[in-house]
């Protein structure tokens, strides 16, 4: 039978009609007497419309969730959610979400489903994953999913099959500044925007690609403390409209810029040499190679003029240490992001921001921040643990080269799940098993992953639509959205140590289950149920909790629970403040800060400003340097991309509200360019290149590179399935070549294109 009969949640008021079908242990019903039934309420929850997963407050009138705001308890978050948070009840009620497991019955990609129950969906999954096993080893599956607590579950499922092959979509997303922290500083760090006076910006869409914490922190510091905002990017976005100065930079040139404003800081003496001398080690190396990087030399490649590098150079060291440069968030503009990334740490450490109001700071979890106030200011989580999980010998497929050692933990090189399963490189690939990923529009080479997943033995996603992706699985499990269901209590501490927790907000509709208890349900049916040995996610909440019940409710109830006060170690002030706090406290150093306490997790326990141990995992890349990326032909416009406001990357263009907003992307294309093919503003045109061929119109504007064109991303899809959002607008998926960057393992999402009027 057809999915349009089948699948669709048939009919009006589906939201309270269906909601008897499930309900499941751990349910909010079960916490501390929260109702979600009868009156109106409101229920403290996380939004998962993207993965910022900010805190919300539902409100639910008669069971049904009728509105979403920010929890006004999260002051950063300043009580509010962004368009897409604010979306959730349409994505909720949305008569095309999938509420029942579907099997394929036709060819893969055809469309053509069939309703089936959980336990034949179990029974037929257990069977398959169990005689890969059996045939190619457990090695043979790959199983990834978007990071945070969905990953968890699946990943523990993968743990106790045998596979070591778990990834996330960190290599499309923020792989690069990841993997190039882990090298300088030896783990993640974050940036206090908030308190910035001068903020230097190289395409991190804040005003569109919304993180509402940075995004707040980004308008607090321009509206209540005047900051200045200078932003390089290849076109006029919404954050370069409401900066101080727009450079319209050549992309994937960023690194010169960064590299020249670090010359001139050292050449003019404008770095910060008391602490360079305290905290760096690879300065003088670092020095030397940045000393032919001048802003002549940036300007030839970027089209950032000199002079104007020069004054932002002395303008920022005038700002300091209050004064940042932004590392970005999506980290895919060039291969070459661990150099660029790298760069832009490097930018901060000479000014010494680091632990500073407004420049960069290390997450202080709670057992950190007891350390340092020498009593328990805030109780720690417990990891609930299993025992004899089965020994993996197989090595990970991306685990081919020795440069990559850094990303392993984090998620792996997603991508390579591609060429393991087409090339057999290294080995062969069986069966794909994905949780909230939709790879066909956010990996790139859409027909390289549609070749993937057609020559796999077996393919399951778990999803809440037939997105692209799951739309080629041979098995779909329809999850609960996020406002139907609980997970583990969230650390999101920053400056001071945060808890927060998912809580099911409304009743499950159709049947539909949380992922954890899916992964459970299906590792009980694949004889593999004695490594999850919880019951609910009530019974995992109190392990978190270490079974301190008045903690676990403070989080349910308030949904936002934070301890102490911020804490930076070399801000006096703040550390002062600490001391008079508590009795216990560490003492400060003689200039009243904790200055003396900051180390870093590298080899040398300083910042690697340059490095022995990049060095010898990819020789040649110890100091950092200036490499030569030819990103498209001569002859080829570069074609970049970027999120918009009012959708989530390859995720919300089928949701209701959304997709009446906004539904497809015209190109972006610079008035001179566009004369030159002919091009009028919404002109039909076809958008090319050797990796694929796509269809849209044009958008003529002078808020653009002429050697450029730019698309939002995530339209286009193509499967039949998502009626509100396939065949509308330019998939930018299918136009992006595959490939893996060195180090960082990232994607790339600029590429070389044509483009004619049709
Ligand atoms: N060309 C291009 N590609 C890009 C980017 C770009 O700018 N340009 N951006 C990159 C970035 S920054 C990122 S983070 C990645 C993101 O790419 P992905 O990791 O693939 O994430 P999303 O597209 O956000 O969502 C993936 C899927 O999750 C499903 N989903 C939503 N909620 C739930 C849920 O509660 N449970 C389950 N099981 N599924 C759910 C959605 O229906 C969707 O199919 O894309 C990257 N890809
Ligand atoms: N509304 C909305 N908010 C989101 C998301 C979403 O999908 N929608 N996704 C969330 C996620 S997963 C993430 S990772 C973040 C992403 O946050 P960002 O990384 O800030 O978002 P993007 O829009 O992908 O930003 C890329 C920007 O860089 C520009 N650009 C492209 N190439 C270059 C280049 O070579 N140099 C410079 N300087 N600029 C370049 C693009 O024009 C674009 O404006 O947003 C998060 N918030
Ligand atoms: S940024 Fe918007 S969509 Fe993303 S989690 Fe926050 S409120 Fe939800
Ligand atoms: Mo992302």
């Amino acid at each position: 039978m057809k999915l349009d009969r089948r699948t669709f949640i048939k009919g009006a008021g589906i939201g309270t009609a269906s909601c008897a079908l499930a309900s499941f242990p751990g349910s909010i019903a079960a916490l501390g007497g929260v109702k979600v039934k009868g009156s109106a309420e409101s229920v403290a929850s996380i939004c998962e419309m993207c993965s910022t997963r900010c805190p919300i407050s539902a409100r639910v009138v008669n069971g049904k969730n009728v509105f979403i705001m920010g929890n006004d308890k999260a002051k950063a978050f300043g009580g509010a959610v962004c368009a897409r948070g604010g979306a959730g009840h349409s994505q909720l009620y949305d008569k095309q979400r999938l509420v029942k497991p579907l099997k394929r019955i036709g060819e893969r990609g055809a469309g053509e489903w069939a309703e089936i129950e959980w336990d034949e969906a179990y029974q037929i999954i257990a069977k398959k994953l169990n005689s890969i096993k059996a045939e190619y080893g457990p090695e043979a599956v790959a199983f990834s999913s978007k990071s945070g607590s969905l990953a968890g579950h699946l990943f523990h499922l993968a743990k106790a099959y045998g596979s070591p092959n778990t990834f996330t979509h960190i290599t499309t997303c923020p792989g690069g500044y990841v993997v190039a922290a882990n090298a300088m500083f030896g783990s993640k760090i974050k940036r206090d925007l908030s308190n910035s006076k001068y903020i230097i910006n190289f395409g991190h869409n804040l005003y569109e690609g919304i993180n509402m914490s940075e995004t707040r922190g980004l308008m607090k510091a321009q509206m209540d403390k005047n900051a200045k905002l200078v932003v390089f990017e290849p076109r006029f976005s919404v954050v370069a409209d409401k900066a101080d100065e727009w450079f319209a930079i050549k992309p994937g040139t960023d690194v010169t810029v960064v590299l020249a404003i670090c010359h001139v800081l050292i050449k003019d003496n404008l770095y910060d040499k008391a602490f360079v001398e305290q905290y760096v080690e690879g300065f003088e190396d670092f020095a030397k190679e940045v000393e032919s990087y001048t802003p002549q030399w940036a300007e030839s490649i970027s089209d950032v003029p000199a002079k104007d590098i020069v004054r932002i150079a002395h303008e920022y060291a005038a700002a300091a240490p209050h004064a940042v440069v932004d590392y970005g968030h999506r980290t895919t503009f060039t291969t070459e992001e661990f150099e660029l990334r790298r760069s832009l740490y490097a930018a901060n450490v000479l000014i010494g921001n680091i632990e500073r109001k407004g420049g960069l700071y290390f997450g202080k979890k709670a057992s950190t921040y007891n350390k340092y106030a020498g009593e328990t200011v805030a109780p720690t989580l417990a990891k609930p643990g299993v025992k004899n999980l089965p020994q993996i010998n197989a090595k990970r497929i991306d685990m081919v080269d020795e440069q990559y050692s850094l990303i392993w933990s984090s998620g792996g090189i997603y991508q390579t799940i591609l060429d393991a399963t087409l090339d057999a490189k290294p080995y062969q690939l069986h069966a794909w098993i994905m949780s909230r990923s939709n790879p066909m529009q956010t990996m790139t080479d859409r027909a390289r992953v549609v070749a993937t997943m057609k020559k796999l033995d077996f393919v399951v996603s778990c999803d809440i639509y037939i997105s692209e992706s799951a739309a080629y699985a041979d098995i779909i499990l329809p999850e609960s959205t996020y406002l139907e269901r609980d997970e583990e209590i969230a650390d999101k501490s920053s400056k001071n140590p945060t808890y927060y927790v998912r809580q099911q907000v409304v009743e499950t509709i159709g049947d539909t289950k949380p992922s954890w208890l899916i992964w459970k349900e299906l590792a009980d049916k694949m004889s593999l149920g004695e490594y999850f040995p919880w019951d609910n996610m009530n019974t995992l909440q109190l392990f978190q909790a270490n079974k301190d019940t008045s903690f676990l409710n403070k989080v349910k109830q308030d949904g936002w629970v934070s301890y102490g006060k911020p804490l930076l170690l070399r801000e006096p002030s703040m550390v002062q403040n600490f001391v008079a706090q508590y009795p216990f406290a560490k003492p400060a150093d003689d200039d009243g800060t904790y200055a003396s306490y900051l180390h870093f997790k590298t080899p040398s326990g300083k910042i690697e400003l340059s490095s022995n141990k990049v060095e010898n995992m990819a020789p040649g890349r110890g100091v950092i340097k200036y490499r030569e990326v030819a990103l498209k032909k001569s002859d080829e416009l570069f074609f970049i991309q970027g999120k918009v406001a009012v959708h989530t990357n390859g995720a919300t263009q089928n949701v209701p509200i959304l997709a009446n907003l906004m539904s497809e992307n015209d190109v972006w294309i610079n008035p001179i360019t566009a004369g030159s093919l002919n091009i009028s503003h919404g002109d039909k045109i076809k958008i090319y290149n050797d990796t694929g061929t796509e269809e849209g119109r044009a958008l003529v504007t002078p808020g653009i590179r002429p050697d450029t064109v730019f698309a939002y991303m995530g339209c286009g899809s193509k499967n039949k399935e998502l009626t509100r959002a396939t065949g509308k607008g330019v998939h930018c998926g299918n136009l992006l070549p595959h490939s893996i960057a060195p180090v960082t393992g990232m994607t790339l999402h600029t590429a070389g294109v044509k483009i004619v009027k049709i």
